[in-house]
């Protein structure tokens, strides 16, 4: 399927970068488990307490700094090698896709790493941020934020369009490592059937989209990606 596809696009969740040993949001050891999300990743949470919500993303962001990419972000970047067109969709905002060669990456979430103006809205690099003191922006002295799409906030306007078009557009959508209860990103999977496309699951577990979709691949990324990179072309005979 995938050799025939030409074109294939890609959403990621959590659950590929579970194997790079960062915590994912559901389920067993989960982040939001010890606290709901609405209470750390919400502009609310943020008005009430910029500090608690500084010291969560710096959390996570030095956790993220220390993982390193895995097979299965790796075996992404070959696959994209392998397809005449690749649209790498993410819902993680570890940047481990980007890390591993990943280009043009849709981070339909943002990411840890770039923080933004709540008055002017100008984005910055992430330079470590020193609490308690909490950063201010240099160009018009607001309160600065972090660079993710909190819970009843709109997506990236061009990025959400962008994965969209993509998943319409490809033979195949892969699902990897998401549970799916998150939207819109995870409608994007209906958006795919509706356009009468392959829709593939990779998950540890059964999902909402388990029954929708055409085949679930059920294990762990970092070992079903690189099997089926191998299955699409076998690798290269070593140099005789
Ligand atoms: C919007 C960034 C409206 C921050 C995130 C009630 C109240 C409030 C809101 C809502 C509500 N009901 C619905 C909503 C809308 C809400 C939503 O969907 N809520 C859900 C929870 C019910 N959505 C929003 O608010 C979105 N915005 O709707 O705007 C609007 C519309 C128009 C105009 C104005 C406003 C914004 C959503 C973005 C929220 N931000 N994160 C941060 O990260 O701190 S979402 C958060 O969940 C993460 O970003 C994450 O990416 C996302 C999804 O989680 P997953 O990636 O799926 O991870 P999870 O842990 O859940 O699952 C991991 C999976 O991997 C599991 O299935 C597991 O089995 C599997 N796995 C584990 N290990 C492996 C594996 N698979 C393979 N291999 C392994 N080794
Ligand atoms: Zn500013």
């Amino acid at each position: 399927m995938l050799a025939q596809a030409g074109e294939i696009a890609v959403l990621t969740g959590a659950g590929i970068s579970a194997e790079s040993g960062i915590p994912t949001f559901r389920g067993l050891g989960g982040l939001w488990n010890g606290r709901a999300p609405l209470s750390l990743a919400t502009p609310e949470a943020f008005a009430h307490d910029p500090q608690l919500v500084w010291e969560f993303y710096n959390w996570r962001r030095e956790l993220v700094a220390q993982a390193e990419p895995n097979a299965g972000h790796r075996a992404l970047v070959a696959l994209a090698g392998r397809v005449d067109r690749f649209t790498l969709i993410t819902q993680n905002v570890d940047r481990l896709h980007q890390r591993a060669g990943s280009g043009d990456v849709l981070e339909l979430h943002g990411n840890l790493f770039e923080v933004r103006c709540t008055g002017c809205h100008r984005t910055f690099d992430q330079t470590g941020i020193t609490l308690p003191a909490l950063p201010h922006c240099e160009a018009c002295g607001h309160l600065v934020r972090p660079g993710v799409v909190w819970f009843g906030e709109t997506l990236p306007p061009g990025i959400w369009e962008s994965a969209e078009a993509a998943v319409r557009r490809a033979g195949i959508l892969l699902v990897i490592g998401t549970s799916a209860v998150v939207f819109p990103a995870a409608g994007l999977v209906a958006i795919a059937r509706g356009a009468g496309r392959t829709v593939i699951e990779i998950n540890l577990e059964a999902t909402p989209i388990s029954d929708e979709v055409d085949l679930v691949l059920r294990g762990q990324a970092a070992e079903i990606l690189p099997e089926l990179l191998n299955r699409l072309s076998p690798p290269p005979l070593a140099a005789t």
